[in-house]
């Protein structure tokens, strides 16, 4: 089995595979250091903690997590709380920076004997229609290599090799660009508020997640094209604190801005997930953008079920789980889709919109709001969805 990727989906699956004794490599085109420091997701579903509970993979969330069950919404219209972890199936994120789950991943599978080939891209999957499909790749100072396996997962992100080498025609691509664009941030600042803060403002979204104790993850609505950089230190708190309604509620706990990229929110979903021998998992089979902090759960849901389906085929000779795999893991994504479009709409105006800003859909969001925040049926929905995968 080949493995594209050490992200979260390609790594959960080696996992899973070593664990039940099928032999497999992950190729990895970055180098170690890299992927044990990338950092972004946070925010893990109940669903994703109990499958990694059931194969020993929770150790470092266990001790290190957080649980995290309130959010505070402000607005114009005065703020309000929900404690989702009451709410609708009463279940609660774990609050685990996506480098420490990364790292723990992979510090199990290598001790586990798994093999990773740091600093390794895959170029190409080849003859994935035969059983004997194979990964030409590109090691370290360029020299090219092939790998063949009985199955290939691609697990390599949106601009991975396993998308690239779908022949034309294979698979239907849904694309949805939701006109809006995130200067995502991480303070070396400690948290501002006990939840998770999702600010509505005639300026734009600003978002609060803590993610440590001495480290927050701010989000600020920018213009479409806007460069990472073009904001200084200085403005970014200044407008933090605007739409945060600081002056209000209290003000922001400021620090160093230590990392900060530009992310336009999209969806990208492929159908089917399956070409053959090759199947694709996490970002690679569905992007979903993080407004709903659905894409690093997905990834372990789909690699579980993913592993599950490849052990029947290739130690029971049941080739039923492969089969279903694809339509199994749509239901899951499309339910994700579903939710953060409707999170994204509660939450924006959309500032890349060819139409420019509308008042009529300004107004249904405050609605939306005032619904959130009044019915209680609206919030057990809510909360269902939120922290549901
Ligand atoms: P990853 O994590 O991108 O890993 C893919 C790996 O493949 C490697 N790779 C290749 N290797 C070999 N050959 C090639 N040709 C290759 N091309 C790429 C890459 O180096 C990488 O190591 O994908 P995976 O495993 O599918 O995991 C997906 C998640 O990382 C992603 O969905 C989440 O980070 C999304 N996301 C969030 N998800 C959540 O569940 N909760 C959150 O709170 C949350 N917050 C976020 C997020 C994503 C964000 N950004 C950056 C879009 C916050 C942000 C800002």
């Amino acid at each position: 089995m080949v493995v594209l990727g050490a992200g979260p989906a390609g790594l959960v699956l080696g996992n899973l595979l070593q664990e039940r004794g099928v032999d497999c490599v992950v190729l990895e085109r970055a180098e170690r250091g890299h992927v044990q420091t990338r950092a972004r997701a946070g925010f893990l579903a109940a669903n994703t903690v109990r499958i990694l509970e059931r194969h020993g993979l929770a150790e470092g969330l266990r001790r290190r997590g957080r649980a995290h069950s309130v959010c505070e919404f402000r607005s114009a219209d005065g703020r309000f709380r929900l404690d989702y972890g009451g709410l609708g199936l009463g279940e609660r994120h774990t609050v685990y920076p996506q480098q420490q789950l990364v790292t723990d991943l992979l510090t199990r599978f290598l001790v586990g004997g798994g093999r990773v080939e740091f600093g390794t891209e895959a170029v190409a999957v080849c003859d994935a229609d035969t059983e004997r499909p194979s990964v030409s790749v590109r090691e370290a100072e360029g020299r090219p290599g092939r790998w063949r396996a009985r199955y290939v997962a691609g697990c390599d992100g949106r601009y991975g090799a396993a998308r690239r080498s779908l022949p034309d025609g294979s698979v239907r691509r849904y694309h949805c660009d939701h006109g809006v664009s995130w200067l995502g941030l991480l303070a070396e600042a400690p948290p501002s508020l006990d939840a998770v803060g999702y600010a509505v403002h005639e300026r734009g979204f600003a978002g609060h997640m803590a993610r440590t104790s001495e480290i927050t993850r701010y989000y600020l609505q920018c213009e479409r094209g806007t460069a990472a950089d073009a904001w200084s230190e200085e403005r970014i708190w200044d407008e933090l604190e605007l739409r945060m309604r600081g002056a209000e509620y209290g003000p922001l706990r400021r620090g160093r801005i230590a990392r900060r990229g530009v992310v336009d929110l999209e969806s990208d979903v492929l159908e089917p997930l399956r070409h053959g021998a090759l199947f694709l998992a996490g970002d690679a089979a569905g992007l979903i953008s993080p407004c709903a902090a659905k894409g690093a759960n997905l990834a372990v849901l789909e690699a579980e079920i993913l592993a599950d389906a490849l052990v029947d085929d290739l130690l029971h000779g049941d080739s039923a789980g492969l089969d279903a795999y694809s339509a199994r893991c749509l239901a899951h994504i499309w339910r994700a889709q579903e939710f953060s479009d409707w999170m994204i709409r509660l939450l924006h105006s959309p500032s890349g919109a060819p139409e420019g800003p509308s008042p009529f859909h300004d107004s249904l969001r405050r609605s939306r709001i005032a619904s959130l925040r009044t019915s209680r049926s609206h919030q057990d929905w809510f909360a269902e969805h939120y922290v549901g995968v």
